[in-house]
This record gives structure tokens, sequence and C-alpha cells, in this order.
């Protein structure tokens, strides 16, 4: 019998009882990659639909080879591949912000590649792939990793690979290690990136003058990486959301317990609000703010603010002094005079960029840009507390983002909502806290419908570079029957955007549409659930029984699925 110390210590390095116990749990695999219960990889067929954007004329110039060589065509699993090619060595790296069941991408590469292939991991992302930071994963490697959260295994950064010379970093690791494929696993940002090195490595990469096939894998918490019924979601979704539903349920149930407090509460995703609606469909608070809706109403601040407070006012007059707002991270890039201040900060400072790298945060920096904005602008700045301004003033990521995980928006609201409610009634009780609940989101080990989903697409990954595809990014549709493998082309994403102050080739992000089914469902409730407390409180996320089959309750909807199970 072991002593309690010496279990304690067994736990260590992610052996606790429950990483060991999920470990454990038999991921459910789409019926494409089984024959007589044995895993293979699938040949793919053309759908006989090609996947097109406003710009793919324009694409299709820029990416000659591997646009000619897809045809912008969706393809699906059709059948086993009995005529796999060995020995391929395939790297795999992940790219951007980590999401839960990241991992099980990798078990599911190499699993469907088998001992035949070699599977190699890229430590730290793209910047890994630069600098030749890969080892060769072994089958013990993936039976620790599988069904736990995280990104650690390999980790991650957001380097974006676009001069000449990481080109020629990335074909000297090509050659170094003998590649004749990368995985990259990322958002949208990281998949653009994909198509562009999937164009670059096209040929003459090797000694015989083939090249090497680069296939993107679509992860992101955020969400706004889905193309209908052909991408329903990105994975680490469900995870997150899961998350935040049970933290923002657990505050829910306190607030008419303590009977005092509004909670103003931002959840993270960058730009696109699918992590608040998704939340908000599970827990039901008073308010919850879509960004995309300020964004077509053309909601100003204070109608934000004004909106906020008259519900603040509204319950306390019925004797509620209490509520949850969940606010989403992006919303201040949608609020029409900040769309415009923000976009000619982003022009100006990538104008500015070597001059602005030596003044001093603060009014250093504040009052070099001051100087070369509009008077709009410029007055608008100045109505904004410090802590916003420096945060909008802050560098960009190297694909040109805002960083609006740093800017305290739950803040702002909350100063100025105070000092409308006091003008509209100065008897109401007011009292707050602020929350932020972003990282806590990412990392935690996969619900049931991650793990699954991201196996699946890591068994439909390494099928398409067994079946020699480049340039496509895996996906699996029908999450509500069966599942069922398919890629998509990358270049048939593309569309020109304004990045960095100039125009450039991106997979479009997808907002929330204020006329889909999941926001028509919200905006049908939300009056009722401003008026009383109909919360409910989701609890912790599960791996068994039946609560462990739900999938986001926004894909459901908006997929028109008939049920809120998934069922592979
Ligand atoms: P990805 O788009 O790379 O998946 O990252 C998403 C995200 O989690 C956003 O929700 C958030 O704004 C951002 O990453 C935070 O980035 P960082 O990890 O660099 O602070």
């Amino acid at each position: 019998m072991k002593d309690l110390k010496t279990l304690l210590n067994e736990a260590e390095s992610c052996n606790s009882l429950f990483e060991n116990s999920i470990r454990a749990v038999e991921i459910p695999t789409c019926k494409d990659f089984l024959k007589d219960g044995v895993l293979h990889p699938v040949k793919f067929s053309s759908m006989g639909k090609p996947l097109t954007t406003k710009d793919t004329e324009k694409v299709n110039t820029a990416f000659p080879k591997t646009s000619t060589a897809s045809g912008n065509q969706i393809v699906e699993a059709n059948g086993i591949n009995d005529n796999v090619i060995h020995n391929k060595r395939v790297a795999v790296l992940f790219s951007g912000g980590p999401a839960a069941g990241g991992h099980n991408v990798v078990v599911g590469l190499k699993r469907i590649l088998g001992n035949n292939n070699t599977l190699l991991g890229v430590k730290a992302g793209p910047k890994g792939l630069l600098e030749g930071n890969l080892f060769e994963i072994s089958d013990s490697d993936v039976n620790k990793i599988v069904n736990t959260g995280g990104f650690d295994f390999l980790g991650s950064d957001r380097t974006k690979i676009k001069t000449d010379s990481q080109f020629h970093q990335v074909k000297e690791t090509c050659i170094k290690y003998k590649l004749d494929a990368i995985v990259v696993i990322g958002g949208d940002d990281s998949n653009t990136n994909a198509a562009v090195l999937a164009e670059f490595l096209f040929k003459n990469i090797k000694e015989d003058g083939s090249g090497v096939q680069v296939i993107g894998v679509p992860k992101t918490i955020d969400g706004d990486l889905q193309i209908g019924d052909l991408l329903p979601i990105s994975f680490g979704f469900d995870t997150a959301t899961k998350i935040y539903s049970e933290l923002v349920g657990n505050i829910l149930q306190d607030t008419p317990s303590s009977r005092k407090y509004w909670h103003f509460i931002k959840l993270m995703g960058r730009s696109a609000s699918h992590v608040a609606l998704e939340v908000a469909l599970q827990t039901k608070p008073a308010i919850t703010l879509i960004s995309e809706e300020i964004a077509e109403k053309k909601m100003s601040l204070e109608e934000i603010v004004d909106s906020i407070a008259k519900v603040v006012v509204s319950r306390a007059k019925k004797g509620i002094n209490h509520g949850v707002i969940l606010i989403p991270e992006g919303i201040i890039e949608f609020i029409p005079e900040m769309t415009a201040l923000i976009s000619e900060l982003n022009e100006k400072m990538a104008e500015f960029k070597d001059i602005l790298a030596n003044k001093e945060p603060g009014e250093e920096k504040r009052d070099f840009i001051y100087a070369k904005l509009t008077a709009t602008n410029t007055k608008l700045m100045a109505t904004l507390p410090d802590y916003i301004e420096d945060m909008l003033l802050a560098d960009r990521d190297s694909h040109g983002n805002l960083q609006v995980s740093l800017i305290p928006t739950e803040r702002l609201l909350i100063d100025m909502t105070a000092r409308r409610v006091k003008e509209l009634d100065t008897h109401v009780k007011f009292n707050t806290h602020n929350h932020f609940f972003g990282y806590e989101g990412r990392c935690g080990a996969p619900t049931l419908f991650d793990a699954t989903y991201t196996y699946n697409l890591g068994l439909t990954a390494g099928s398409l570079i067994l079946a020699d595809k480049t340039g496509y990014i895996a996906s699996i549709m029908n999450l509500d029957h069966g599942g069922k493998p398919i890629a998509l082309p990358l270049t048939g994403l593309l569309n020109i955007e304004r990045r960095h102050g100039h125009d450039e080739m991106v997979i479009e992000k997808a907002l929330v549409e204020v006329n889909s089914n999941a926001f028509k469902y919200f905006s049908s409730r939300r009056e009722t659930w401003a008026s009383s407390d109909l919360f409910s409180s989701p609890g912790p996320r599960q791996l068994w029984g039946p609560a462990s089959q739900q999938i986001p309750v926004t894909v459901a909807l908006n997929r028109k699925y008939t049920s809120l199970l998934f069922d592979f």
C-alpha cells in the first residue's frame, strides 16, 4: 500500500486522478476511418462544389500553383485509401492562442500516419519552424497527451511568416529534416499563413524537384473560423465556452444569494462575439452585449451605456439590485466612433512605426499620435480614460491585430454606467465587480466534443497528407449524424482586407450574423432575461453521462440540428 506522500508525488507532471482517467476515455471515430474496426486513412473525391470569395480571381492569380492543383474544389472522404505511400516525414505545429483539443490533433495524426511514416513536432509554433526546432514524436508521447488540454506538448507563438528570409528559413528546415508535409494547427491568420506556405513550398524544395505539402487545421476558441455547414466550428470553442459558462453560472447563482452586486464580465474572443452569445445562451444573464449588433445598429458608446443603465434602474425598481452583464472582448472595435478611431490609429501606427518604437509609452507616445489624428479622433481620444488610451496605443501583434484582451472595456463600462445610473435615479444602489474570463478557458481539458472533433481532424489531416493533397484545411461536417471528414481549399477562403495600413489576402473572420438562428433566438428571449432572474448554471463540463455529448448551442441552432448532441 502506497503512503499519501507517494501518491501525491505520483500525481505530479499531469498525473492527477482526473488526468489519468481522461486519458482512458475512448474517443469516438467517424466510420469513414474504420474498416472491420481497424483505423485506416481515407481517400478523397471532389464534392463538385468550388469554394469562392469575392476576390477569388485575384487570389487565383496570386496563388497559381495551389489554386490550379485544387481547382478550389471541396473534397470529401470517399473510402479507405489502400494506396498510400509510406515513409512520409510530417511536421506539426501549433500557431496562435491555445485551444483545448490541440493535443488530440497530434494523436490523430500520429495514429493515422502509423509506424511507416514519421511525425515530428515543431517546438514553439511558427518560430520553431524558422529556427528548425523539431523532434520526433513517439507513441508514448501521444499516449501521454491524449485527451489533455493545452498546447504545452509543443508550445505555440504568433510569428507571421512573411519575409523572403523567413521563407528561406522554412525551406532550410524542410531540407534539414527531409520534410514531406507540414500541418499548421491555427486560426484564421495562421491558416492564411498556411495558404502562403503551401504556395511557396509547392515544388522545387526537395532534390527530385518535388514540394512540401501544407495542411491546416481549424483552431480558435473565438469561433470565428467557421464556414456554414462546411466548417461548423473551430476546435476549442466548445471547451472555452463551457468553462466560461460554468464560471458565469456560478456568479449568476451568487447574485440573488448576496443580492448586492452587478458583475461586468468581459469574455475572450478577439473580434467576433460568438463566445459571448454562446455563454449567454447557456446561462441567460440580464444583459449580453453583441458587438456585431452594436455595429449594425451604429450604437454610440453613450447609447450602449444608456441601455445598460436603464436595465439597472428598472430591475432596481423591482427590488433586484443585482445582475450580470456579458461583454465581448472585441466590442471596442465595433462601436462606430471607436472603429473610425482605431482604423486611423492602425494606419498612423504602421506609418510611424519606427519613430513610435523610440517613444516612451504614456504621455510621450500619446502626444505624438494626437498630432497625427483628425480633429474628431483627437477629441474622442481626449475623452477616454488613460487606461484605455494607453492600450489603444499598445503594439499590434505580428498579424496587425489590436490586443483587445489588454483593453479593460469592462472597467470603462462600469465607470460610465455608474454615472448614467446616477443621472437616471440617484436612489439606485449600483455596486459592481469586474471580471475578465479569457485565459481560464483556453487550456482546460477538452470537452468530449472537442476531444472527438480534434482527434478526427487529426485523422483527416493525416489522410490528406497520405493522399498527396496540399493547400487544404481539414474539417468535419454533419456533427449531429456521423461526422463527415472533408477538406476545403485554402485559396477558396482568401479575400482582400486592409491590414497594417495596406491590402492583404486573408481568410475572412466569421462574425455573429444578426439574422442567424442563434442570434434571433437570443434576441427573442433577452428582454425576459433582463426583467427577472431566469438564469441557468450549467456546472462543470462532463466527460461521462448524458451532458457530455452536448455541442455548442449556437452551432446546433445555426446548423439547424434537431438535437444539442453530437453523434460520431
Ligand atoms: P487565436 O485567434 O490565435 O486562436 O487566439 C485567440 C485569443 O484567445 C483571443 O480570444 C484573444 O484576444 C487572444 O487570443 C489573446 O492573445 P494572447 O494569448 O497573445 O494574449
